[in-house]
């Protein structure tokens, strides 16, 4: 086994330089680990539903307050988050990576995409447009106009920790809501730190950004409850499994609430007979490995036309031992570690449920790496003949199930044939193939690439999927309408008073 140096002083040093007190950090009943060594790097007080609560309430009046400010004017202190997260990414990012296991690469990457969306959301704050109508009625005049909604609550999966709130936090807050934020149990200390720099920004921002406007929440299911079942909560965007979403939806439509769903993935990609082989390899390499298999958008499936199977398999197969597998904060290393045990057994027992199947499996064994409560794994590659249901369910890990095809209507139908739907890939030089792919007969998930991979999406489109993963969609595009209400409004300036559809009322 090769132990590793401590993540512990490293975590806190950190923090303090982002604004975390040391004080907040010991006592309490949440123990932060990192997956990195195993360590506990703290233990922090838990929020009871009760306080949760009041402070929701809390976030309703700092609403109140937030959405008579003009729309720009809230673009600006995103902008001063943005740059507050600039001048602070090398000591997020890092701790990005000590807490969720992300190598250096990703954690930089992870805090460029919410200084993205921070960029994103500053233009967008004049943009906030709605439509005029042609009315029916003489003198009348008919327009939406995009009001704030309120309260929006954020509940977050530990493999993107931070960057998921600020996907919605800063749309939210040009938007004229105020934001609650329930992360992962498995990675509080990033998000006290992005809450930190958040009050930083606000600081500077001055008396206008009132107090409450962003909370955080620090516990496991029942604070994240409390926020879902809040009647002051109009909306709550919550990203994680599809048994999560199968939980939140539910309660949400009892009480009317929105629910913004970002759940499950099980992402394919065709590799079709023109495809460049050089530039699949590393598309598929870094969809399939990159995160240790934990994003939602992680390539878990992949079809390869019998022509180029033999050649691209065993290219495949030679790359994947050759990938370094260690400590995420080492340069030069690509896989870091699994979150935790849960992880590690899950992919043992779907490595297992495959090899019952059927399946021929290279990798995926323990990495003796960083002490017994770390998990480190061997990127894994799995050669099955058909479909079969172990392939079907979402396993948070990096395996990937390798399946060969002739006709590209049937790889497209077995693509399509899982309860996911958010993202999905053609590799391919044939327009005819690329074009079908993404039509209306072709993939049917949120997302659908030619010759990239399904993972790693820019924050200018509209991220989400459709069936299992939850139809939700967040960052770019039009997204922004979730956190908003749309108002029609009809304006008679006229002396008499038409009725719509020919109706007459005279008293
Ligand atoms: C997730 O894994 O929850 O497209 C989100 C990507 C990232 C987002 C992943 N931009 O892979």
């Amino acid at each position: 086994m090769t132990t590793l140096p401590s993540a512990v002083a490293e975590a806190r040093a950190i923090l303090d330089r982002l604004g975390v007190p040391a004080s907040t950090l010991d006592g309490g009943t949440l123990a932060a680990r990192s997956p990195v060594t195993g360590e506990i790097l703290a233990s922090l007080p838990e929020h009871t539903p009760a306080r949760a609560a009041a402070a929701i309430d809390a976030a309703h009046g700092a609403y109140l307050a937030w959405r008579q400010v003009p729309a720009p004017r809230r673009g600006e202190l995103v902008r001063l988050l943005g740059e507050e997260l600039r001048a602070a990414k090398d000591d997020l990012a890092a701790l990005v990576t000590l807490e969720a296991g992300k190598v250096i690469s990703e954690g930089l990457g992870e805090v460029q995409e919410m200084i993205d969306i921070c960029d994103y959301a500053v233009g967008l704050s004049r943009q906030l447009f709605g439509l005029t109508i042609a009315s029916e009625r003489p003198d009348h005049r008919m327009m939406e106009t995009w009001r704030p909604l309120g309260v929006v609550g954020v509940i977050s999966a530990f493999n993107f920790p931070v960057a998921v709130w600020s996907w919605n936090a800063a749309l939210a807050f040009v938007c004229g809501d105020s934001v609650v934020w329930k992360p992962s149990e498995k990675t509080p200390l990033v998000a006290l730190a992005t809450q930190a720099l958040f009050e930083r920004a606000a600081a500077r921002f001055g008396p206008d950004a009132p107090s409450g406007l962003s909370t955080l929440l620090i516990g496991g299911r029942a604070v994240g409850e409390a926020l879902v079942d809040h009647p002051k909560v109009p909306l709550v965007s919550a990203t994680g499994s599809t048994a999560m979403g199968r939980t939140v939806g539910p309660k949400l439509a009892a009480r009317f609430g929105r629910a913004l769903l970002e759940l499950g993935g099980n992402n394919a990609a065709i590799v079709a007979p023109s495809a460049d082989l050089d530039l699949t390899l590393r598309g598929v390499a870094f969809a399939a490995m990159g995160t240790a298999g934990q994003r939602c958008t992680t390539l878990r499936r992949l079809f390869v036309h019998d022509s180029v199977y033999d050649t691209f398999v065993d290219r495949l197969k030679s790359a994947y031992p050759s990938v370094p597998v260690g400590d995420p904060r080492a340069a030069g290393v690509l896989v870091g570690p699994l979150i935790d045990k849960a992880a590690f057994d899950a992919m043992q027992s779907a490595l297992d449920a495959s090899r019952a199947g059927g399946g021929r499996v290279v990798g995926g064994d323990r990495v003796e790496v960083g002490g017994p409560n770390a998990f480190y794994v061997a990127p894994a590659l799995v050669e099955i003949d058909h479909q079969a249901e172990i392939v079907k369910a979402e396993t948070f890990a990096p395996i990937l199930y390798v399946m060969r095809y002739t006709e590209l209507a049937d790889a497209i139908a077995a693509q399509n044939d899982v309860a996911q739907g958010l993202s999905s890939s053609i590799f391919t030089l044939n327009l005819r193939e690329a074009e079908l792919f993404l039509s209306a007969q072709g993939s049917d998930c949120g997302i659908a690439n030619v010759n990239i991979g399904p993972s790693g999406a820019e924050i200018g489109g509209a991220f989400g999927g459709e069936k299992e993963t939850g139809g939700g969609r967040e960052a770019g595009s039009d997204s922004w309408k979730a956190y908003m209400r749309r108002a029609t409004n009809t304006v008679n300036y006229g002396t008499t008073l038409p009725l719509a559809q020919g109706v007459t009322f005279d008293v």
